[in-house]
């Protein structure tokens, strides 16, 4: 899988080259180029941003740089995906992971300052699969530490870049484990500090594991992120309803 990144911070995505990511490209699972912006600007101060139209605070990333940038990246009629890393993205979750590790080709542009000039995305749009990402209900300095955060929930789902696959369908957030959260883990020593393991944990029966650990998931979800809850969990939460 080719993955090209545009930052005017390159060397924000450094980190890529650590840990099982950076295996994945030394092993050529991953081929990751990260670019500079302003290496597409022809002026003699790189510019990349000028002020808004319409006022306001802040400056906007001039589209010129951002264009001929992807007209290099992806030529016309390739097969390639385009994130734009943005706050007022779609939310970027587990099922977006799985198709992006599904592709052969992910460009993914960062944006600074107040973001880049909408005709950018609209543009791109007529040339390849666009999608306006963001990572949560925060707000960022630029789209970088969101990169590095995409890239890494997608890269381990290219197979071969996990050691152990089966490690990935019972974590938290997988398709096919209903969105619970993951449930408590425990290893040795079976006492520590005055707290024990939970007994079942010890008892070798699988069944009674099992379902230890659903209970502990539902329990759980249903605390932290009700709303991840199927409908057939949520009695609980219909039951206290007061009576209308
Ligand atoms: Cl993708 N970019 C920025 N600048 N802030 C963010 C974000 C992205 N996702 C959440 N906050």
């Amino acid at each position: 899988m080719r993955v090209d990144v545009v930052s005017i911070f390159p060397d924000y995505l450094a980190p890529l080259r650590l840990s099982l990511v950076g295996k994945a490209i030394e092993t050529g699972l991953i081929d990751l180029a990260v670019h500079d912006l302003r290496d597409w600007t022809h002026d003699r101060h790189r510019t990349v941003d000028d002020t808004p139209y319409g006022g306001g605070a802040g400056m906007v990333m001039r589209p010129e740089p951002w264009g001929e940038a992807l007209d290099d990246l992806v030529p016309a009629g390739t097969d390639a995906r385009l994130l734009i890393m943005t706050p007022s993205g779609r939310p970027f979750d587990q099922r977006l992971a799985a198709e992006l590790a599904a592709e052969p080709r992910v460009i993914i542009a960062c944006g600074r300052y107040e973001g880049i000039d909408a005709r950018v995305a609209e543009h791109a749009a007529t040339r390849m699969r666009v999608d306006e990402v963001s990572i949560g209900d925060y707000v960022l300095n630029g789209g970088e530490a969101a990169a590095l955060v995409i890239i890494e929930a997608f890269a381990r789902l290219i197979p071969g870049v996990i050691g152990n696959p089966e490690s990935l369908a019972e974590e938290s957030h997988s398709a096919d484990h209903d969105q619970l959260l993951e449930y408590p883990v425990y290893t040795k020593p079976a006492a520590w500090r005055g707290l024990e393991v939970p007994e079942v944990l010890l008892s070798g029966h699988h069944g009674r594991i099992t379902a230890w650990r659903h209970e502990r998931a539902v329990e759980l979800t249903r605390r932290r992120r009700p709303e991840l809850l199927p409908d057939a969990e949520r009695t609980d939460e219909l039951e206290v309803r007061p009576a209308v």
